[in-house]
């Protein structure tokens, strides 16, 4: 375990001079690099021509990027310098924007790195950011989520964290808890007597407001996590009831393959969608029956593992068949509690039937809503996406709450300070020893502290960043 840190000694900047390419892989307009550390202004005038040694801040200038060796031209840039204390990662910073290709975006790179740059890590850019003090460790996590956001809720919960959301309200509960800890100091040694006393009333009333805070806070994880990382629907069923082509009809593109020919999808595919503000991943999967051979067999044990771990499946059943609902009794399927019943090939089904259908699901399957619908036709599919909409809805928080806990370490954290809160109860009715107390809200404040980083250790931050690209 290395050193925990404090955060007042953070405003470190940083003498080696680190470069990468900030836009993503492939063909575009633009194109950038960042290349930061104490000078990296002079470490990249000989490629951009620039004789002075400060030009202006923040003034875009377009020039003729050369290879400092070879003197040759690599593309025609616009180029801007910022000074230590005025970048994104609080170093002085120069950042080049070129034409998007490859090549050159990899060929100027490399004359950085000849210059003297070395590559920038995983990350990097936003943890000096967070060293040089400008943003907290719940900010430069932020930066992650905002990139890699999948839906507007995400984007939403990002880019609030991003402008400080989480920091605020862990300040919040900071100062609840120092108070509880100032208020312990003070009075922390109440006489078995007194325990009716005003001060004893406060001090475990403030106790109870912050465990409630924390309660609500970790129960919302639950949404949080829909929210940041997506909900999984499971398309299942057996063989040729119209999974693929429930699919594509979700994708609105043909996306896999469809055929008459029962057991076609052997290996599953992911693809997301977007149903309301919330990023869906559908799985299509292998069709579940007893007779399948070897290589659709284990297909078939993916489709069941995804099943049950997605947060919806959709059981496709094909209305065409008789005796669905006896297959269906026999499925594993009936005893999904996660599941809907999706009643495909009803445009095969004489419409008098189609009442029937409803009814035989209620009577054997009370617990599992049915979806009557056509692949082939389309009927019935915009009020699957109601349905599909409502379930994700049930699962979310109240969205009107206040906050949301989408990142599972910020949880965790909670988790530890609650934990920390619930010992501090305890023992104030049990009389306990101050010091013991003590202890315990001390442990409080430190989960809360390293959510937003004031204590942290290299180990924490290279866990973090590891989970960030280079060039972030
Ligand atoms: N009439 C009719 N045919 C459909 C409908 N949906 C799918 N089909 C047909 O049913 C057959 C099987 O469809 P798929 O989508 O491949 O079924 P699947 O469940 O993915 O099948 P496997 O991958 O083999 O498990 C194809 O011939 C489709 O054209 C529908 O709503 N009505
Ligand atoms: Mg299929």
């Amino acid at each position: 375990m290395s050193r925990q840190r404090i955060s007042h000694e953070k405003s470190e900047t940083h003498s080696d001079v680190i470069a990468a390419i900030i836009t993503p892989p492939g063909e575009g307009g633009l194109g950038a690099l960042r290349v930061a550390g104490a000078g990296s202004l002079e470490l990249c005038g000989p490629l951009l021509g620039w004789q002075t040694t400060h030009p202006e801040s923040f003034h875009m200038r377009l020039t003729t990027c050369v290879h400092p060796q070879s003197g040759d031209a690599l593309d025609e840039v616009m180029a801007v310098w910022m000074p230590a204390g005025k970048s994104y990662t609080g170093d002085e910073q120069v950042e080049i924007f070129t034409h998007g290709g490859r090549i050159t975006l990899k060929n100027i790179l490399h004359a950085l790195f000849y210059a003297g740059a070395r590559p920038a890590e995983p990350g990097e850019f936003t943890r000096r950011a967070f060293l040089a003090g400008r943003i907290d460790l719940s900010e430069a996590e932020a930066v992650a989520e905002i990139i890699s956001a999948k839906s507007d809720f995400a984007y939403r919960a990002a880019r609030d964290n991003l402008f400080g959301k989480t920091s605020a309200l862990v300040d919040g509960l900071r100062t609840q808890v120092t108070r509880l800890a100032a208020f312990l100091e003070a009075n922390v040694d109440f006489p078995e007597e007194d325990i009716e006393t005003e001060d004893y009333r406060e001090v475990t009333e403030l106790c109870r407001e912050s465990q409630d805070t924390l309660k609500r806070l970790i129960d919302s994880y639950s949404g949080g996590k829909i929210i940041r990382d997506g909900f999984k629907v499971a398309l299942c069923g057996a063989p040729n009831s119209g999974k693929s082509s429930l699919f594509n009809a979700l994708l609105k593109t043909h996306r896999a393959l469809v055929s008459k020919t029962p057991g076609t999808t052997r290996d599953y595919i992911s693809e997301w969608i977007q149903i309301g503000d919330i990023a869906v991943e559908l799985s299509d999967t292998a069709g579940l029956r007893d007779d399948a051979e070897e290589i659709e067999a284990a297909g078939q044990e993916f489709a069941r593992h995804i099943a049950e771990q997605s947060d919806l499946a959709l059981w496709l059943i094909d209305v065409s068949e008789t005796d669905w609902s006896q297959n269906l009794s026999k499925s594993f399927a009936a005893n999904l509690d996660h599941c809907i019943l999706i009643a495909n090939k009803t445009d095969l089904l004489d419409k008098t039937k189609l009442p029937g259908l409803g009814q035989l699901a209620q009577k054997h399957f009370p617990r599992k809503k049915l979806v009557p619908i056509s692949c082939k036709t389309g009927a019935g599919l915009d009020a699957l996406e109601s349905a599909l909409e409502k379930e994700i809805n049930l699962r979310l928080p109240d969205q009107t709450d206040a906050y949301i806990v989408t990142s599972e370490r910020h949880k965790q954290k909670f988790s530890e300070a609650r934990a920390a809160l619930d010992k501090v109860a305890s023992g104030l009715s049990n009389n306990a020893s101050p010091e013991l107390i003590a202890f315990d809200v001390r442990q409080a404040l430190n989960a809360l502290d390293e959510i937003t980083g004031k204590v942290y250790t290299e180990d924490l931050l290279d866990i973090i960043f590891a989970n960030f690209c280079v060039g972030k």
